[in-house]
C-alpha cells in the first residue's frame, strides 16, 4: 500500500471514530422526558445540538410527537405535521443544519402543557462535542500508541474529569465500535 493513500485511510478512521465517539442522543425533557409542564426552552438552552446528533422522545401512550413547520409550531396546528410518532420512544437524526419543530398532537397539551419544542441545530464542532469533560472510553483497548497518538489526542482533548453529561456520549455499542475502529487504525499503522 503506497503511504498516501494509508495515509488517507487513517484519517477516514479517525475522523470516523471522532463523530462515532461525539455523536450524542439527546433525551428530550431530560429525566423528565415528553410530557405536559416541563420547560423545554429551559431544557433546550442546556443543549447544543451538533450534525449527527438524534433527539429522543420518551413518552406515556396518551402522548404522541407530531414535526411540524415553523407556523404549526407557533399556533400549536396538528392537521398537516410533517410526519407523526406515537410508539413512545422517538428518535430523530439531526442530519442538517437548522431548526426543526416538535409538538404533541394533543391541541391542549401543546398550547397549555408546554409540550412543544424547537431544536436548532449547528454544524458539528469536535472540540465542542468534547464537552467540558468527556469520560474515557470505558472499554478503549490497551492505552498504547494509538491514544497517545497526537492526532487521537486532538481529535478527543480530554478537560477536567467529572462532568456527568459527557458519559452518555460513550454508550457501550459505541464504545465497542470505537475499539474496533482503533484496532484497524493500528493494524493501519504497522503495516
Ligand atoms: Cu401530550
Amino acid at each position: 500500500m503506497k503511504a498516501g493513500s494509508r495515509a488517507l485511510l487513517v484519517a477516514m478512521a479517525l475522523s470516523a471514530l471522532a463523530a462515532m465517539a461525539l455523536a450524542k442522543d439527546h433525551i428530550v425533557g431530560g429525566s423528565d422526558g415528553w410530557d405536559t409542564f416541563i420547560d423545554y426552552d429551559k431544557w433546550v438552552a442546556g443543549e447544543i445540538f451538533m450534525v449527527g446528533d438524534t433527539i429522543t422522545f420518551k413518552y406515556m401512550a396518551y402522548h404522541n410527537v407530531l414535526e411540524v413547520n415553523m407556523d404549526d409550531y407557533a399556533a400549536c396546528a396538528v392537521d398537516k405535521p410533517l410526519s407523526t410518532h406515537s410508539n413512545g420512544s422517538t428518535t430523530f437524526e439531526l442530519a442538517d443544519v437548522g431548526t426543526r419543530y416538535f409538538i404533541c398532537g394533543i391541541p391542549r397539551h401543546c398550547r397549555n402543557g408546554t409540550m412543544h419544542v424547537a431544536v436548532t441545530t449547528v454544524p458539528f464542532d469536535a472540540s465542542a462535542a468534547a464537552g467540558p469533560s468527556p469520560a474515557p472510553l470505558p472499554s478503549a483497548p490497551a492505552d498504547g500508541s494509538v491514544a497517545a497518538s497526537p492526532a487521537a489526542d486532538a481529535a478527543a482533548p480530554k478537560p477536567p474529569t467529572g462532568a456527568p453529561s459527557s458519559a452518555v456520549r460513550f454508550q457501550k455499542p459505541v464504545a465497542a465500535v470505537a475499539g474496533l475502529a482503533l484496532a484497524a487504525l493500528a493494524a493501519l499503522l504497522v503495516a
